[in-house]
């Protein structure tokens, strides 16, 4: 195993290409949630400033969604890593759904918000939420109607990026799962691993955008890659 086999501390990177088996829609692929709406309409600030209802409508049917998928083999393979690794394990995921932790997983970092919170853009506090956005609710902590979704768009800066580049400086392996590599910052952790001389291994649909970073690559659906590995990791 050579250079593999020194590994107790690990940094997996999750995108939507890991819920896709659940039925949740990426962002990139045909069919995906950017062919139905413009990016710039209902992912960054700009965008809910000018149509706050287009944005609301947008991610309350996502929230809702929720409620109709479960976590597949993918998710529950990365639940039970998390619960068997004894070393450090961190689960960064770019996904806004709850799958992972829906699946048992404890050691999850979502850094780019949650479907199931509300920031409010009067307090900036945010709060656990479950329910539709698009009648103006009052916030829970200060009453101001002024709720919006407690995710990043561009231009806004990703949650707990130290706590992040902390795990990553720690890690032994960095694993990059069901995403394009089209989006900064998590596109540009492989090379920030490989810069702290960290293992990087691939496991996507297709090779991503920064695929010839990765140490090692394969190809397949999450749900079939994501167990195997996952074996081959509690084997070591
Ligand atoms: C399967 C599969 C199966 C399918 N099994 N695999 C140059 C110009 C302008 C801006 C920038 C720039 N360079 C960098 C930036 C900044 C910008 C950026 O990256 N832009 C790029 C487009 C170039 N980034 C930001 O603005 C970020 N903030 C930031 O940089 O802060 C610092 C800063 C602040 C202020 C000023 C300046 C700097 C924030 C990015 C926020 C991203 N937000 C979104 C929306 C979140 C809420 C929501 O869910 O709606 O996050 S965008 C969207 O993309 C979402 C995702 O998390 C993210 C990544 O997508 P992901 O997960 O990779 O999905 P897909 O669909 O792209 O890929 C799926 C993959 O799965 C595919 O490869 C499939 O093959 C595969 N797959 N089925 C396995 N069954």
């Amino acid at each position: 195993m050579g250079e593999m086999s020194q590994i107790r501390n690990i940094v997996i990177l999750t995108g939507a290409g890991i819920s896709a088996e659940s039925g949740i829609d990426t962002f990139r692929d045909a069919g995906g949630l950017w062919e139905q709406h413009r990016v710039e309409d209902v992912a960054t600030p700009e965008g809910f400033a000018r149509d706050p209802d287009l944005v609301l409508n947008f991610y309350d049917m996502r929230r809702a969604a929720l409620t109709r998928v479960e976590p597949n083999a993918a998710h529950a393979a990365l639940a039970r890593l998390d619960a068997e690794w004894g070393g450090d394990l961190l689960i960064v995921t770019q996904n806004v759904d709850d799958l992972h932790e829906r699946a048992g997983a404890s050691r999850v970092l979502h850094m780019h918000g949650e479907l199931k919170s509300a920031l409010c853009t009067a307090c900036e506090m945010r709060s656990p939420w479950d329910a539709p956005m698009i009648d103006r609710p009052p916030c829970p902590v200060c009453r101001a109607p002024m709720l919006r979704p407690d995710v990043v768009w561009f231009g806004e800066m990703p949650y707990q990026m130290d706590r992040i580049y902390t795990a990553l400086r720690n890690a032994d392996l960095f694993v990059s799962i069901g995403t394009s590599g089209a989006v900064y910052p998590a596109a540009g952790f492989v090379r920030d691993a490989r810069e702290l001389g960290v293992q990087t291994q691939e496991l996507n649909l297709e090779r991503s955008e920064g695929s010839n970073w990765f140490h090692e690559s394969r190809q397949g659906r999450a749900g079939e890659l994501v167990p195997m590995w996952v074996e081959e990791m509690l084997a070591r």
